[in-house]
């Protein structure tokens, strides 16, 4: 392979400047970007924009469902690129990370039409939590819908101020749990604390109840919710083909996490981190304390992990079992490979804006959503060879 000259001296630099963009040699060494760019194995495709988008799910007919964070869920016919809106999101307490969040449907969203929103919802004072909502999709025949029958299953204990680190990403097992991040509002000390529910991961009944043989079902309250604590900013979980359950989620100041979760395991944060606090004051590393869950694989500088999905379709085969994180900071789709269970970060592709959303498609395509205003829906498929 004959490579350009200035990639053949990418390669050569050990990968500590961002090899795409010539003149950037003198980027700080601790900047995210300073990572090594891989080059993209992939064609990308622009099938629609959105004005903040959060995330997206696909309905079995093959339409699209995407979140935009002032609270609009859009629908999206991509054969014909039209715009439909559902009718009747809940108020949502926009600003900040704030507003409409995730997106799901039902795992029998054919027989119940059941769909799942979670977002930041405004309380008493200056204060906001997360929440996550249930209703029915009543499909109209002009491209949009509505929600009927709309009920709040779920609540963040407490509502407290500040507008960042709700989490609420929404999965659901393939034994139709459902999984709900909770992150710690940027509050700390409520993940490790059980008379709260952030800073945790969540496993639910479909109807939001928590599940009798949950870890900490005997102490009642939030606590039954409970499935792992001591978590930060949980925003990517996915199960991989083997069915173990991984988490990602941003550290601090360095110190972002791919975890492999465990059923009732403490995962550290705030006692320790493999970054530290924005102030400064330094958080004892994770080998400091054997007792809280280490991460499989972390980042400083960090990647800021918007999102997680685990491969399993049919365009990329060589990538079936590989995780795929949406990077903020990084403005990247990183690519992780597990040998069992533990991992490496195998590539990293500069996409060159912020990846806010990654989701495999129904055909094996690889869907992006980028983050912010006039933010892009790129649909990532296999590189003409
Ligand atoms: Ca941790
Ligand atoms: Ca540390």
């Amino acid at each position: 392979m004959k490579l350009p000259a200035p990639a053949f001296a990418c390669l050569l630099s050990l990968a500590l400047i961002a090899c795409n963009e010539p003149g950037n040699a003198t980027a700080p060494a601790d900047a995210a970007v300073a990572a090594k760019s891989d080059e993209r194995p992939f064609a990308v495709t622009e099938v629609a924009r959105f004005d903040e988008p959060w995330a997206m799910a696909f309905l079995p007919d093959g339409r699209l469902l995407v979140t935009e964070k002032e609270g609009d869920l859009k629908l999206l016919d991509i054969a014909s690129g039209k715009q439909g809106e559902v009718d009747g999101v809940p108020e949502v307490a926009y600003g900040g990370q704030g507003g409409l969040g995730d997106v799901a449907l039902h795992p029998r969203f054919a027989d119940n039409g059941l769909v799942y929103l979670s977002y930041a919802e405004p309380g008493e004072g200056d204060t906001r939590g997360a929440a996550l909502a249930r209703a029915r999709l009543a499909l109209d025949g002009s491209g949009g819908g509505r929600l009927e029958d709309l009920r709040v299953i779920w609540r963040q204990v407490p509502k407290v101020s500040g507008d960042g680190h709700f989490g609420h990403r929404i999965l659901f097992g393939a034994d139709g749990k459902l999984w709900l991040t909770s992150s710690e509002r940027q509050k700390f000390d409520p993940a490790q604390d059980m008379a709260s529910n952030l800073g945790k991961l969540l496993r639910l009944n479909d109807d939001g109840s928590a599940p009798q043989d949950n870890p900490f079902a005997a102490q009642g309250g939030v606590a039954a919710q409970v499935w792992s604590l001591g978590h930060r900013n949980l925003l990517g979980i996915a199960f991989d083909a083997q069915g173990r359950l991984w988490e990602a989620e941003m550290g601090p100041k360095g110190g972002d996490e791919l975890n492999l979760i465990e059923r009732g395991a403490n995962y550290g944060y705030p006692i320790v981190s493999n970054g530290d606090h924005y102030d400064g004051r330094e958080i004892p590393d994770h080998d400091t304390r054997p007792e809280f869950a280490a991460p499989k694989l972390w980042w400083t500088p960090v990647i800021s992990p918007s999102s997680l999905m685990i491969y399993s379709g049919a365009l990329f085969p060589q990538w079936r079992g590989n995780a795929f994180l949406g990077g903020l900071s990084s403005q990247a789709l990183v690519r992780v490979e597990f040998e069992g269970t533990q991992a490496r970060e195998a590539a990293r592709y500069d996409m060159g804006e912020r990846i806010r959303d990654v989701v495999q498609g129904p055909d094996g395509a690889i869907w992006l959503l980028e983050d912010g205003s006039d933010a892009r829906l790129l649909k990532l498929t296999p590189a003409k060879t």
